[in-house]
């Protein structure tokens, strides 16, 4: 930190201030002063001389590192300081208590000595990390926005989090303006900042908007050391702290070897190549969720923690800080579940030398509160001492949802038909009896001819429930993947069957066709620049139990090897995933360079940053063929079967590109920020025609105008648009002009839709017969010429350049941009 004092006094005033500061831990003192007081008239006195002296004794004193002159200063003041100071040495800060020990600050300092004890990093300023305040940044609230920041100050955070990484948001603008508003209020801003992006643009936006010594979170070796110490050299010239996660060119290190090793490579290259303080660098092993289901992360915890204390044991002055509320993500929607995960963890961490962490400020309980059945169960969890902790856990949830009434299990379920039970054992994620159902459903030939039409009957219905269970937070991650693994026996138990039938229609057919068991073939991949496969692995696995054949490209994946795996394997479906911003745009190039080398595979995009709004209005207009989100694991087996299926796949593409068009338009609709063309740039976009090279237009048979009588009321009907019609119902669906309405098909509206257009086709048939009214219409032909932007109408055609017009059109061009959307979306498909 500097303290600058000039303008308003003379070096004589200025010297108690000097040496008050003097006696702060401060790093640099500048002092320029002016030349003296100013006289009567606004004048300065004091020659170079005196001031020079002033100045010097300060620098005797070793009072001042930097030195100058400000008003009534001249060159010759300058010069004169220069020499008189010319042998000082510059000012030593004096050293403090805290020497040795990270300090931070926002308005005020944070220093962490000995005896601090574990600070929280309010976790909710963070437009992945709450919906609330995602809202009210995307809407431009600000303002409201600063709420959810001073409400986690006053619950105890110490340090806020800010994270603006979303696909929809210019990064830096929004950080640099969030950060200005945050200094506008001393009670939000006397706590350190810690900037969290993938972006290393956006942290500096944030870096140079604030006050005080805040934290940037975070960088790593995942693009190498060259990258990671560019960054570093940087963030140490701001004067920031560094959060440096486990991350290297392989991809984000999950066990606890791994997590040192690459935290231990950080720290020396740090320290040894930049000679950064080490009391500046905080690690983060990486936080990962337990509970998801899979077996290889029940230990995320566990290596989290053992990383921590071999850290904090090797690794002098660096902190550990991490990502509290990652842990507990399988249990999005029971929060009490997660905060007595968090707080069990914490107790942990704590205890082996975690410093620091992003946690939900004020929700966390207290160890000793936690219910002790709810305790044991966080504690098996999170040491890894039940295979079934994950099971109870849900169940427990269960329970004390209902009052603390235990739920009794019955298996009146299996009273039901064979597909109603399928679907419950999808869904309940009960192993138990599905064989024994599927080979029910297959004995009953009439209904399933072929042991095709299972998978894509009812177990697909039922993975259609999951997915929307899902979706809607009623199940979890660890059902999901259940889920799954009942798919996978029923469809274990039908492949054989299927590979007969293959044999038999190839014996029968003489066809050579290569054998190919699967439902189809999709590649999968993080892309470029991003190591998280988390997600990816559950999507592999869950897509693997249901038939599919998955080619995972793993992390950090360039797109010509995705392109070129795709075109190698023949595969159906593309998937890229990616859980931070950059991503984003990664996916972007992608889906270009797809449509540039004129590739028709759909692309799926998913990952935790990922959105339906980005995918429809940033992606999907890049690339002509199907681009879908698909957000959930459980929801991408439905999505690669109806692409897959024949029957299916038009209609459901379609659907898709008709709710991404709505999306877009939406979006554009709601763009706060209108930008405007400029008159001369709008009347330059108008059309404009050469009448010398334009063919001339066809003289029309008459000029002046001609009036329709009495039209037929049945011919004009057909052309009635009834699209408006259903919107005004609020009836959203398909709805051709002629033809069968597609709209009558949907699932949900369809049969309310038919009724509201019989209805309206009763009324319409008593207008037309009780002719309740006759239509009548009138058109006119004029000559017309266009000056500037109006358009002017004469009677006749020779009256163009001789007389005055019988009427002019005024047309002011549009110069708001957003309303040509519909135009520049179509110029834009053409890069
Ligand atoms: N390490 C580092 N930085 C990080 C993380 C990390 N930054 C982001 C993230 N991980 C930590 N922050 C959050 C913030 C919120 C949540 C999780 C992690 C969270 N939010 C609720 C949810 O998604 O269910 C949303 C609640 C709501 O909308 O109100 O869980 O690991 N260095």
């Amino acid at each position: 930190m500097c303290i600058g004092l000039n303008c308003a006094l003379g070096a004589v005033e200025m010297r108690p201030f000097i040496e008050a500061i003097g006696k702060c831990t401060t790093s640099y003192v500048i002092c320029y002063p002016n030349a003296g007081l100013p006289n009567t008239f606004g004048g300065y006195d004091e020659t170079p001389e005196v001031t020079a002296k002033h100045i010097r004794d300060f620098a005797v004193d070793g009072l001042v590192n930097i030195v100058g002159g400000c008003c009534g200063t001249t060159p010759a003041h300058i010069r004169e300081i220069a020499e008189a100071v010319k042998h000082c040495k510059p000012r030593v800060p004096p050293s403090s208590v805290f020497e040795g020990h990270m300090q931070l600050s926002g308005l005020e300092p944070f220093r962490m000595g000995p005896y601090t004890n574990f600070v929280n990093i309010g976790e909710r300023c963070n437009v992945a990390g709450s919906r609330r305040f995602a809202k009210l940044i995307m809407a431009g609230s600000y303002e409201d926005a600063l709420t959810v920041a001073k409400a986690q100050v006053e619950m105890g955070a110490q340090i806020l989090d800010i994270n603006m990484d979303d696909g929809m948001l210019d990064g830096p603008r929004a950080m640099a303006r969030f950060c200005n508003y945050i200094a506008s209020e001393p009670d939000i801003a006397k706590v350190p900042l810690c900037i969290d992006s993938s972006n290393f643009d956006v942290i500096e936006a944030g870096l140079k908007c604030c006050q005080g010594k805040c934290i940037v979170n975070s960088i790593s070796l995942k693009e190498g050391e060259e990258d990671f110490l560019a960054k570093a050299r940087k963030i140490k010239q701001y004067g920031a702290a560094v959060v440096v996660m486990a991350f290297d060119e392989v991809g984000q290190a999950t066990d606890s070897k791994t997590k040192v090793s690459i935290c231990t490579r950080a720290y020396n290259l740090l320290v040894d190549k930049l000679k950064f303080n080490p009391n500046d660098i905080i690690f983060d092993p990486n936080i990962l969720t337990i509970g998801t289901g899979m077996e290889e992360h029940d230990k995320y915890a566990i290596h989290f923690l053992e990383a921590t204390k071999t850290i904090k044991d090797t690794l002098k002055g660096a902190k550990v800080s991490g990502g509290l509320s990652n842990l507990s993500f399988s249990f999005r929607g029971m929060d009490a579940i997660r905060e007595a995960m968090h707080s069990v963890f914490l107790y942990h961490a704590i205890k082996i030398g975690m410093d620091m962490g992003i946690v939900n400020a004020g929700n966390l309980p207290v160890y000793d509160d936690i219910e002790k059945e709810l305790l044991q169960l966080c504690e098996d969890i999170i040491w890894n001492k039940d295979p079934e902790a994950t099971e109870k856990l849900l169940k427990y949830a269960q329970t004390t949802a209902k009052g603390g009434k235990k739920v009794i299990q019955t298996d009146e379920w299996r009273n039901g038909s064979v597909e109603e039970r399928l679907e419950y054992a999808l869904v309940k994620g009960i192993e138990k009896y599905v064989v024994e159902d599927t080979e029910e459903a297959k004995a009953n030939k009439e209904k399933y001819p072929r042991p095709l039409h299972i998978i894509e009957g009812p177990l697909m219905n039922g993975m259609k429930v999951v997915g929307e269970l899902f979706g809607a937070g009623k199940m979890f991650l660890p059902q999901v993947i259940k889920s799954a693994r009942v798919m996978k026996k029923s469809v274990g138990y039908l492949i054989p069957f299927m590979e007969k039938e293959r044999e038999e229609i190839k014996a029968a057919t003489g066809s050579t066709a290569e054998d190919n068991p699967y439902q189809g073939t999709i590649v999968i991949a993080t892309v470029k620049g991003d190591v998280h496969d988390i997600g990816k692995n559950i999507v592999g696995v869950v897509l693997g139990c249901n038939n599919f054949r998955v080619i995972d490209l793993g992390v950090m994946t360039p797109c010509d090897k995705i392109l070129r795996a795709a075109i190698e394997n023949k595969a159906d479906i593309i998937g890229l995933s990616g859980l931070i911003t950059p991503s984003l745009d990664e996916m972007i190039f992608v889906a270009k360079e797809m449509e540039r080398l004129a590739i028709k595979l759909p692309l799926l995009i998913g990952g935790a940053t990922t959105s339906r709004t980005h995918t429809a209005v940033k992606i999907a207009p890049r690339y002509s063929a199907p681009v879908i989100h698909c957000l959930d694991a459980s929801k991408s087996v439905v999505v690669c079967s109806q692409l897959l299926d024949e029957t299916v796949r038009d209609e459901f593409v379609e659907e898709v590109a008709e709710e991404y068009e709505d999306i877009r338009q939406e979006h554009y609709d709601t763009l706060k920020e209108r930008r405007y063309l400029s008159l001369q740039q709008a009347r330059d976009k108008g059309f404009h025609i050469d009448w010398l090279t334009h063919p001339r237009p066809v003289k029309p048979k008459f000029f002046g105008t001609r009036v329709f009588k009495n039209y037929d009321l049945e011919k004009l009907s057909q052309y009635i648009d009834w699209k408006p019609f259903f919107d005004v119902w609020q009836l959203r669906g398909k709805y051709p002009n002629r033809g069968f309405p597609k709209i009558f098909n949907d699932k949900t509206v369809g049969e309310e839709a038919r009724k509201v257009y019989e209805d309206a086709q009763k009324l319409l048939q008593v207008l037309i017969r009780q002719r309740k009214f006759d239509a009548r219409g009138i058109l006119g032909i004029w000559p017309a010429q266009s000056v500037q932007d109006d358009i002017l109408l004469y009677s006749e055609e020779h009256d163009l350049h001789s007389s005055e017009p019988i009427a002019t059109f005024y047309g002011l061009r549009q110069q708001v941009i957003y309303i040509l959307y519909s135009v520049w979306r179509k110029s834009l498909k053409m890069f």
